[in-house]
């Protein structure tokens, strides 16, 4: 069963008649590969992916099977929702009231008047969930990506750098090993900026005794990568190297209980109790998170998630320690659950590393 016909047959389930899909990454798994503006009516009789000029002949070329047709001034989204509606005899029409904006939902209201606007639900999330092999396939290449860019860096990263430089290198480097694109704003944390998990790279020149927080992803085929890496430059206090080893305990002994079965919840308490015990408080973040088309999805791997992973479930595992005026360390890999484990397709040293 294709994707399309299984979240046609959930939206039978749940008796809704069609659906309108706007969000680009659910646009991209339905459709099989369309990546342009517009959105997609769903029904069990057709499949219509609505957009303007710029993008109907892509659209041809990405999604083959289905009919394309285009908007204009005089013919809106909106206009085609309810034609397609009406000729469909749609009475209930799904949507993802968690994406369109209270103006696009309004306007569709009023356009369909006779028709019950109702909340797609996460359906398509839900699929995006579990991984397909070709899916697999492609954030296999994105990790190795990512992962032969930071070791092509290693060599070339030292002190007086800024954390700027590094980022451009580490983006460079993505884009010429194959990357589409970066899954997601590379962060780069030197010194005391390394308490900031999601610090944006600034000028600060880095310097001997600096630990330096990587995190970065690659693109392929649509699907991304999220690794992180902590190094040292020269010889590090004593405070900073026990934060690292304390960190690199708790990745492992999370990443070693990722299995089919394993609870979400539980593995990001094997990590949080580790560090609350030396930190308290410091590892103020969940352990992890789905990733696939889009860099955050379905499960969260956070205190108290009852999720039970299966095979094909892909998820980071990322603890980290945080400590205000010392600065902080984190070391991510991304697992995808097999039949009896998982696979790790981070390839990068994750050893203490002393530039
Ligand atoms: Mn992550």
């Amino acid at each position: 069963m294709t994707r399309l016909e299984r979240f046609l047959e959930i939206l039978r389930e749940k008796e809704l008649d069609a659906a309108l899909i706007h969000r680009p990454e659910n646009v991209r798994y339905l459709t099989g590969g369309y990546t342009g503006e517009g959105f997609v009516f769903l029904c069990p009789d057709e499949a219509v992916i609505v957009t303007d000029f710029r993008y109907v002949e892509q659209a041809g070329r990405q999604a083959p099977g289905l009919r394309v047709v285009e908007w204009t001034g005089k013919k809106r989204g909106e206009d085609w929702a309810r034609e397609l509606s009406d000729a469909h005899g749609v009475r209930k029409l799904a949507v993802e009231t968690d994406f369109l904006s209270h103006d696009d939902y309004e306007s569709l209201r009023k356009r369909l008047p006779f028709v019950e606007l109702a909340s797609l639900g996460g359906i398509p999330e839900e699929l995006r969930e579990i991984k397909d092999e070709g899916e697999i396939a492609c954030i296999c290449k994105a990790a190795d990506i990512a992962s032969r860019a930071f070791e092509n860096i290693l060599e070339r990263i030292h002190p007086d750098m800024t954390e700027k430089q590094v980022q451009i290198l580490l983006d460079y480097e993505m884009l010429s090993l194959g990357s589409e694109a970066n899954a997601f704003d590379t962060i780069a944390a030197a010194g005391a900026n390394g308490s900031l998990p999601h610090a944006i790279p600034s000028g600060y020149v880095i310097q001997p005794g600096d630990l330096l927080t990587l995190d970065f992803g690659a693109k392929f085929g649509g699907y991304c990568s999220d690794l992180t890496r902590t190094v040292a430059f020269g010889k590090v206090s004593k405070d900073l190297r026990d934060v690292y080893d304390l960190v690199y305990d708790a990745h492992m002994a999370a990443l070693a209980a990722v299995k089919p079965g394993a609870v979400c919840g539980d593995l990001d308490k094997i990590a949080r109790d580790m560090i609350d015990a030396h930190y308290p408080g410091a590892f103020g973040h969940s352990l992890g998170h789905g990733v696939g088309l889009y860099i955050h999805e379905q499960p969260r791997v956070s205190s108290g998630s009852r999720t039970v992973l299966r095979p094909g479930h892909v998820i980071t595992i990322e603890p980290g320690v945080y400590i205000p005026g010392l600065g902080g360390c984190r070391i991510e890999d991304t697992a995808i659950l097999t039949a009896d484990g998982c696979l790790d397709p981070v390839t990068a040293p994750k050893q203490f590393i002393e530039l």
